[in-house]
């Protein structure tokens, strides 16, 4: 009996020490540490479905390329040949790749994109629409994106615990937006003189051409350009298309000086012809990078006034087409000393080697005139250039290419052979 009361007891006693320990922890606490451990935050593996916003976010950097598609491809550039337009701006480069373990379309994908200037519309993630604004110069169009990636479901299974990846992108492109020819006054724009061009409704200013009938008969091409673009030490190195640099159509300052800003016009068509007949050079073998160019542009204002100071042995006429913006006079020089290279390997360098090109502009030609394409033009070879007010510069063999877009009378292709005009200035001294 005795015995059966302190068991009794013992059991009593038991409950109450058990109660007091649940309902009282506190009392007891050289028990805590073993009865409540802390918990490893990460001992728990949680699959994933989505993002999971609790998970470390690595940032990384990627490049973006953007192009405009309807320009004269440039890696530097975008000449505006149209302000009226929208320029489609699309992404060429693809979305950056995560590493192994990521899920391989990215969870989000965000873009931003921002004009200097202009209107600018985005069109998607991927390509936005950008308007010219009114006042000339480099504007320059961005974007900024964002690709985030998540790790996939199993590596979180694994207990690999991959951050997210949040890739951040930028990339830009440049445009040169021309002067508009409402902004040339009395000839002038911004102090540099463009000069009167000759009018093509004048008979006056008609009788003057070689060929007034061509001329009626082609108004549109003879009429003042319209875009006037910027020459000055921040435009004069802008690569605008293939590897030809926008300066390289001016005239050449060191010889012809006249204080910057200078305005050129260029149709974008000439850049074509000129790249489509290098790259059907190439592929001759011929190997150059561009050609050389003697001259580009030439402004009323300077080449009437030549041709009028010294028309016997001026090779600039009334209505050229250097003055339009359509026409280059070329040479190729690789070996850079000025004069044509010796092209069809008979160790001379003469005029032959300028018929050497001439054959390949026939052939484009031909070609344009059955496609109707506006590239199709007059070709002219010249022994020697009139370069006179280039002091002692080497003289060279060199060909005249144009994009007048027609054809002679009689359906052929307009050529002529220049004056041999190194002659006829020795001559004359
Ligand atoms: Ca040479
Ligand atoms: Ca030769």
């Amino acid at each position: 009996m005795r015995l059966v009361l302190i068991c009794l007891l013992i059991l009593v006693l038991l409950a109450l020490a058990g109660y007091l320990f649940v309902r009282f922890p506190g009392l007891f606490p050289w028990t805590q540490q073993q009865t409540l451990p802390p918990l490893k935050p990460d001992s728990q593996p949680v699959p994933q479905t989505t993002p999971d916003t609790k998970a470390r976010t690595e940032e990384r950097t990627y490049e973006i390329r953007l192009s405009c598609p309807d320009a004269l491809p440039t890696e530097d550039v975008v000449l505006v040949s149209d302000l009226e337009k929208t320029w489609k701006i699309r992404i060429d480069s693809a979305l950056p790749t995560p590493p192994d373990g990521y899920f391989p379309t990215p969870q989000s994908v965000k873009g931003i994109w921002k004009e200097q200037s202009g209107k600018l519309d985005q069109v998607n993630d991927r390509s936005a629409e950008w308007t010219p604004p009114d006042k000339e110069g480099i504007c320059t169009v961005e974007l900024e994106q964002t690709v985030l990636y998540t790790p996939l479901k199993s590596e979180s299974l694994l207990n690999r615990r991959l951050p997210n990846l949040l890739f951040r992108g930028k990339g830009s492109i440049r445009f040169l937006v021309p002067v508009h020819v409402s902004e040339i006054v009395d000839g002038k724009v911004n102090g540099f003189n463009v000069g009167k061009y000759p009018n093509i409704y004048d008979e006056k200013d008609l009788s003057e051409a070689a060929a007034p009938g061509r001329i009626r008969s082609h108004p549109e091409t003879y009429l003042p350009p319209i875009l006037w673009y910027r020459i000055d030490e921040t435009t004069k190195d802008l690569v605008i298309a293939w590897n030809y640099r926008l300066g390289e159509f001016d005239l050449d300052p060191q010889y012809r000086p006249s204080p910057y800003p200078h305005y050129i016009a260029l149709d974008p068509n000439i850049l074509r012809k000129l790249n489509d007949l290098k790259t059907r050079m190439n592929a001759d073998g011929i190997l150059f990078d561009k050609f050389d160019i003697l001259y580009g542009f030439r402004s009323p204002g300077y080449n009437l006034s030549e041709f009028e100071k010294d028309g016997d042995t001026s090779l600039k006429s009334e209505f050229s087409l250097h003055m339009y913006g359509k026409a280059a006079d070329i040479l190729v020089d690789v070996n850079r000393d000025l004069v044509m290279d010796d092209l069809n390997g008979d160790g001379k360098a003469d005029i032959q080697d300028a018929r050497f090109i001439l054959r390949y502009v026939d052939e484009l030609d031909r070609r344009y005139l059955l496609d109707s394409s506006p590239l199709v033009g007059g070709a002219g070879l010249y022994p020697h250039h009139d370069f006179w007010e280039r002091g002692d510069v080497a003289q060279s063999p060199y060909i005249h290419v144009d994009v007048r877009g027609f054809v002679d009378e009689h359906g052929k292709l307009i050529r002529w052979v220049g004056k041999n005009t190194l002659k006829q200035h020795q001559q004359s001294q």
